[in-house]
């Protein structure tokens, strides 16, 4: 009634005071409901939480969820551990994930060495996190929708990127699918179901919770994969995400690669608690932590994660624990915050490609000589890849000003002719032979 007293004058309308009429009734009944419970059972009634009433004054002690096992297949030896956690894969698809694995970091070691030599502004490795991209990528639809942060190449090389692509992003020139407008290693391709990276930490989350969203109402079996790093966990917009795809109960798997550190802060200076996978139960969640440096740990869980988001409707949470051998970024000198024997504790002993060879190599799949001839096909490869995207024209700079608005409105024509006019005063600084017509 109190309902109808307020909004009763802003309302002409017949079918509007019925509505308020129905709601009002409504909650009178609910009201009434509520007071023909049984006060003895003496069940706290909240909506906000199902739960007992107790007489103790306890805090909740914030390790009651602590020391989360790590799921893994194969030691470090690569011996598989329990055989019924075996994914049994074809001989052929793990020399595909060893392939993609030792192929992503030639890739690396060539663009981190193209951008110390000036020939590219920026790079970012992968150094230490391949076994989170195959095993993940591997395990997905092709049609499955991919949000990355910017630390997962190795997830769209898996499905099929080129490396010319790659190396055309990185020196933004006319091949660029991009069309050279971000910064090296934003990749993004529709073709494959990529999301085009974007820098602001944890922008993908939400958005990635949205897509998921929208995949559900379409009831088509897709699942949307949300790729982030531990650092990013700590933003408002995880917060965000996490929340909307567990109420709306959307079929995601939120991937967080934990490798140790956000650029120069470490994990225990990032957060309290257990990590990230502690969070999944917060957030009503299933969650998991895998080894991230066991291919087929990573595998198992993104596959059986995947199946039951798309057949319950549900996000899940994997917390793969990595780390990450590079610097953060080209930008970086992580000697000034980490020691060497700590990197080289997980580049010599922890390995996810190592681990990978001596699984195959125990049995008989790859040799010293396979390994030699691998390693020198593929480093030329990417070499080429690398001399012919360095080789490339830059696009043509009139493509700065278009795909934003479908007609050129005032203020942009007026930049452009301001470009045009300063690029013609200054010449001598503007090689525009070196750029597409
Ligand atoms: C909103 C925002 N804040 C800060 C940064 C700067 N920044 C870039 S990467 C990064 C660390 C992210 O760490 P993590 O999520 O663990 O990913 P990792 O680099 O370890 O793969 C920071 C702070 C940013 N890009 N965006
Ligand atoms: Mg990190």
């Amino acid at each position: 009634m109190l309902c109808l007293l307020f909004l009763g004058p802003f309302f002409a309308t017949a079918t509007m005071r019925l509505l308020i009429n129905n709601a009002c009734i409504q909650s009178f009944q609910v009201l009434q409901l509520q007071q023909t419970f049984d006060s003895s059972l003496e069940k706290p009634q909240f909506p906000g939480a199902s739960a007992e009433f107790v007489d103790q004054l306890e805090f909740i002690q914030p390790n009651v969820i602590s020391g989360i096992p790590v799921y893994r297949v194969m030691d470090r030896q690569g011996n598989i551990i329990n055989p019924s956690q075996d994914p049994q894969l074809s001989k052929e698809t793990v020399l595909n994930f060893y392939q993609k694995m030792t192929m992503l970091n030639t890739m690396d070691r060539i663009l981190y060495e193209s951008q110390r030599q000036g020939r590219i502004s920026f790079y970012m490795t992968n150094y230490g996190e391949e076994g989170t991209h195959i095993g993940s990528a591997a395990a997905l639809d092709p049609n499955d929708l991919v949000f990355g942060q910017y630390r997962e190449a190795g997830v769209l090389m898996y499905r099929g990127f080129p490396l010319d692509h790659f190396m055309a992003q990185c020196y933004a020139n006319a091949d660029d699918l991009g069309k050279g407008r971000q910064m090296p290693v934003h990749y993004g391709s529709k073709d494959l179901n990529f999301v085009t990276i974007s820098s602001p930490l944890a922008t993908q989350i939400p958005q990635a919770a949205g897509a998921a969203y929208a995949v559900k109402r379409e009831n088509t079996n897709r699942a949307v994969i949300c790729y982030f790093g531990e650092g990013a966990a700590s933003e408002g917009d995880a917060h965000a995400g996490f929340n909307f795809s567990a109420t709306l109960e959307c079929p995601l798997i939120f991937f967080c690669r934990n490798n140790g550190y956000a650029i120069s802060t470490p994990t225990n200076e990032q957060y309290r608690g257990d990590g990230i996978a502690a969070r999944g139960p917060g957030y009503g969640m299933l969650s998991i932590r895998v080894d991230g440096n066991d291919v087929f740990a990573v595998y198992n869980a993104t596959k059986e994660a995947r199946r039951r988001a798309v057949a319950e409707n549900q996000p899940f949470l994997i917390e793969a624990m990595t780390y990450r051998i590079g610097h953060h970024s080209t930008s970086d000198d992580s000697s000034a915050y980490r020691s060497v024997d700590e990197v080289n504790y997980w580049d010599k002993q922890d390995h996810p490609i190592s681990r990978l060879r001596h699984y195959m190599t125990a049995r008989g799949w790859w040799s010293e000589d396979d390994e030699r001839s691998w390693r020198k096909q593929s480093r030329k490869t990417v070499m080429e890849a690398f001399e012919r995207a360095e080789r490339r024209l830059k696009p043509n700079p009139e493509l700065l000003f278009t795909d934003v608005y479908q007609e050129m409105i005032p203020s942009l024509n007026k930049q452009r002719e301001s470009l045009w006019r300063h690029v013609q005063q200054y010449k001598e600084n503007y090689p525009l032979d070196l750029y597409e017509k």
